[in-house]
């Protein structure tokens, strides 16, 4: 439309590009989305800022259209390619804290589900902390969670599912791990919209994630409560 065509992004204030990144990431306008990360990060956003307000918060939205029917499928692809955009600039900014590496990462999403956008974030967050992460992508199925952690000789494996389908397969693998008796040589970490804290107790997770700042919160918690495990055995 001429009318938004006309709208030039660098001369928006911080209070209106916010939003309308939010409407282009709805519109999956990925050149959009990218020129908005570029233009908040030379205003001198923080990357976790311009991640959490301008592009998750933009994709909250999309999440809330495609269950109530406004948006399909190819709808949000578009809007989910845009995000990978946005996020791929913040990726290496998020990771260049130069922490220290603090653990090793084994992630992935579970059999059956092809959601990746949220596991990504956790990915980035988790790197960005200083984390060493091997990253599984989608569609694993319990032995490539397994011979990823052994391969790797992973501190924590990290699941991600995004269906309330595909969620009790998580249950597979840590049943998988139990079987095996490797269920304590790692942390397991749970996390994707629809699980909860309880779903993560009963699946024996060691804990269920909210979000990617969480995530980390807590990787960093039981890493360290490993170490001191681990130092009180020797
Ligand atoms: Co899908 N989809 N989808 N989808 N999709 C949902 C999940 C849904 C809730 C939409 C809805 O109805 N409101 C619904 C699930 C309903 C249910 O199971 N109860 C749904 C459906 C039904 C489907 C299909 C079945 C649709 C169809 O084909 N009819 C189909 C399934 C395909 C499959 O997997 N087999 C499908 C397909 C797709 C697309 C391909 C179009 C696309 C995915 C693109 C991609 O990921 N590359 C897509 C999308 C984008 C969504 C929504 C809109 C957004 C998901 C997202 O990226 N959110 C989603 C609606 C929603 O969640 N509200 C929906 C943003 C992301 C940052 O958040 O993923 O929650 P999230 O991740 C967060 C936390 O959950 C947590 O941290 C992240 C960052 O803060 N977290 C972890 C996630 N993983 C973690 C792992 C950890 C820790 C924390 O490990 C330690």
């Amino acid at each position: 439309m001429a009318e938004d065509d006309a709208i030039i992004l660098s001369e928006l204030s911080d209070d209106d590009l916010v939003p309308q990144m939010h409407d282009d990431l709805y519109d999956g306008l990925k050149d959009e989305i990218e020129e908005g990360v570029h233009i908040l990060l030379g205003r001198g956003w923080t990357p976790y800022d311009v991640l959490t307000q301008a592009l998750v918060a933009g994709m909250k939205v999309v999440g809330d259209d495609f269950r109530d029917g406004i948006l399909f499928v190819p709808e949000v692809l578009l809007a989910a390619n845009a995000m990978k955009g946005g996020m791929a600039i913040l990726k290496p900014l998020l990771a260049e804290t130069g922490a220290p590496r603090v653990g090793k990462l084994v992630i992935g999403t579970v059999k059956g589900d092809i959601h990746d956008i949220g596991k990504n974030l956790v990915a980035m967050m988790m790197e960005g902390a200083g984390f060493e992460v091997v990253d599984l992508g989608i569609n694993n199925a319990v032995e490539k969670y397994l011979d990823a952690l052994e391969r790797e000789g992973a501190d924590i494996l990290g699941m991600s599912a995004l269906l309330t389908t595909t969620m009790p397969y998580m249950k597979v693998v840590i049943d998988t791990l139990k079987a095996r008796g490797k269920r304590d040589d790692s942390i397991v970490l749970v996390g994707g919209a629809p699980l909860n804290e309880e779903f993560g107790r009963a699946i024996g997770a060691d804990a269920y994630c909210r979000d990617a700042a969480v995530t980390v919160e807590t990787a960093r918690t039981l890493m360290a409560r490993r170490h001191n495990r681990l130092a009180a055995a020797t």
